[in-house]
């Protein structure tokens, strides 16, 4: 072996076994294969040589350098794990099998009263459906009988996207969608279309006790043949003396939609201030939880149903104002507002 070759290779050995760094490691890698590093200069002065010493030259230094990419990449894992192992040993000892230091967390009041009204609709025959929270103007109005500029779009002003796409304003945003999917197994199979649909809603909305800018609410419909106003007040009782499982007062006046004919709102009794008036109920003592309606026809024919053959009801329950009533919870900004002190009081029998 060329003699400034096998110095070099016992230069670098020296080197590396009293390396301690990934910095050194990189110091030694660009001092022996840099540009201007060692094995390149041991190569200059090689015109002066003949052919033959040349190439044997040639072959030991590409040698050496194969022997010293190996050797550092060997060196660097030993490194890492040298470090892997000294973080180990830094971290604080502990016993697993020590009982936890905090509490058990607990479901959020919203999702447990989610939870129980899928369960009684779900025993009713109805589907749940998820739905995104992105949707298009079409599908969070227009679908539903609000053409542009329809003075029903002042009262849910929204988040925009720049592609035109916007924060659904409410969980009606997803009926075209469920018509489209079910009509078939409607018309074909005479299946009536059952299914609720919870989800988050945003609203441009001066918040209060009783108005937040991201609410939930859960859409609900029906529609078969022969479906009438006595469906739709059967559904809601049994929905709403299901999640309270106590007598409380509920009305029913009519109210306006563009996608509902004949259209109400459902109020309770509210169970803040028992009905005398509070924030809560901005002073009425009832608060606006569930509006519904018979499906407007126009809603269904662009659903690809024929209204002139089947009928249906929908509502849009608040949720997050059903979650005030049931666990107390006066001002309603109190469940957006993770604090745990606050939501780690909601428990509930209700199989999550
Ligand atoms: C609607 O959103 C209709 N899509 C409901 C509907 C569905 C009607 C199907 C007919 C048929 P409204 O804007 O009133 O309607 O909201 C429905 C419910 O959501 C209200 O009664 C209330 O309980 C809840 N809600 C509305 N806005 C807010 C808000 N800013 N904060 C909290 N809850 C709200």
């Amino acid at each position: 072996m060329n003699e400034r070759i096998s110095a070099l290779r016992e230069q670098f050995e020296k080197r590396l076994a009293a390396i301690q760094s990934l910095q050194e490691l990189e110091e030694i890698r660009v001092s022996f294969l840099g540009k201007k590093g060692l094995v390149t200069e041991a190569l200059k002065g090689m015109g002066a040589l003949s052919d033959e010493m040349k190439r044997t030259l040639g072959k030991e230094t590409n040698e050496l350098k194969s022997m010293i990419t190996v050797a550092l990449g060997e060196k660097l894992e030993a490194i890492r794990q040298l470090e892997e192992q000294r973080q180990i040993d830094q971290m604080p000892d502990f016993d697993v099998s020590l009982p936890p230091a905090v509490e058990a967390g607990s479901y959020h009041p919203i999702t447990l009263v989610q939870r129980q009204c899928e369960q009684v609709f779900r025993s009713m025959g109805f589907t749940v459906e998820d739905y995104s929270e992105v949707v298009t103007d079409w599908e969070c109005f227009e679908s539903l009988n609000i053409p542009k500029f329809h003075p029903a779009r002042d009262m849910q002003d929204t988040y925009y996207l720049e592609n035109g796409q916007l924060l659904k304003t409410q969980t009606s945003a997803a009926q075209n969608a469920i018509y489209l999917k079910y009509r078939d197994a409607l018309v074909k199979d005479g299946v009536p279309i059952k299914a609720i649909f919870p989800g988050r809603c945003f609203r441009n909305e001066a918040t209060d006790a009783c108005h937040e800018n991201t609410f939930f609410q859960m859409e609900g419909v029906m529609v078969d043949r022969n479906i009438s106003i006595s469906n739709l007040i059967y559904f809601m009782k049994t929905m709403l003396s299901e999640v309270f499982r106590k007598d409380i007062r509920v009305r029913l006046r009519p109210g306006f939609f563009p996608f509902v004919e004949p259209g109400f709102e459902l109020d309770i009794s509210c169970l803040i201030c028992g009905g005398s008036g509070c924030a809560s109920c901005k002073h009425s003592g009832w608060l606006e939880l569930c509006p519904c309606g018979m499906i407007h026809p126009e809603v269904l024919r662009m659903g690809g149903i024929d209204p002139e053959e089947y009928t249906g009801f929908a509502f849009g329950l608040g949720l997050t104002r059903l979650a005030m009533m049931k666990y107390g919870v006066a001002d309603i900004r109190d469940l957006n507002s993770g604090s745990l002190v606050r939501l780690s009081q909601f428990v509930d029998d209700v199989q999550v």
